[in-house]
């Protein structure tokens, strides 16, 4: 029988520092896209109940340590372990929903010494490309009014401070649609704006064909 040539749904990514609310606003767009009759799925990253990603919990709580280079491609591998799924929801028409992506990857590992951007994107490139990348903007001095930093790897000031930065570099790059949400505001606010973005960017995506990132 032939298969009828339903409509995709949309890749639709939120990236941003620590205490943004990319995870409060995740579910909320899920719930909100699922009551207007748009199929959506959450999806975070890491995910950490993997064997890959127990591996990186594991990683992030100080419990083991990994060579440097070796947990990067850790992050990347859970990402591509995740891909016959998401591609295969995607076609079936569920717009995914997805707390951090490739971007984190890149904008956490090359924020330790010695790795350069390029390198760090180079595991991550032909991933599905993202159909939208909401960056979620907040200063250091708003998010540190949000509460203290945890005790996972990562979590101090001047590490955060290099991975802001690298942040604002891939924000440059043209091939992919990064849109800046002003997180600042209440959390309703930030809200409306991200579905109104996020509907948009699923009509959109129903006439084009899925990408590969930075391919
Ligand atoms: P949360 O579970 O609180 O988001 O913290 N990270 C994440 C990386 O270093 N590389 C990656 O590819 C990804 C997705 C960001 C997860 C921590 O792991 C970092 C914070």
């Amino acid at each position: 029988a032939a298969v009828m040539a339903g409509k995709r749904g949309a890749l639709i990514v939120l990236e941003g520092m620590d205490r943004a609310g990319k995870t409060t606003q995740c579910k909320k767009l899920v719930q909100a896209l699922q009551q207007s009759n748009r199929p959506a799925d959450l999806i975070t990253f890491p995910d950490r109940t993997t064997p890959i990603g127990q591996q990186i919990s594991a990683y992030l709580k100080s419990d083991t340590d990994f060579e440097d280079h070796a947990v990067h491609l850790l992050f990347s591998a859970n990402r591509w372990e995740m891909v016959p799924l998401m591609k295969r929801k995607l076609e079936q028409g569920v717009t995914l929903v997805v707390d951090r992506y490739a971007f984190s990857g890149v904008a956490f590992s090359s924020a330790k010494q010695g790795f350069s951007m390029d390198w760090c994107r180079n595991p991550e490139v032909g991933l599905p490309k993202p159909d939208l990348v909401l960056y979620l903007q907040l200063s250091p001095a708003e998010a540190a009014l949000r509460g203290q930093f945890g005790d996972e790897r990562y979590e101090t000031s001047a590490f955060q401070k290099a991975v802001k930065q690298n942040f604002e570099q891939l924000l440059k790059d043209s091939s992919v649609n990064w849109q800046v949400i002003d997180a600042s505001q209440s959390v309703e606010d930030v809200h409306k704006d991200i579905t109104d973005r996020s509907h948009k960017a699923i009509i959109r995506a129903q006439s084009l064909p899925l990408g590969e990132l930075w391919k």
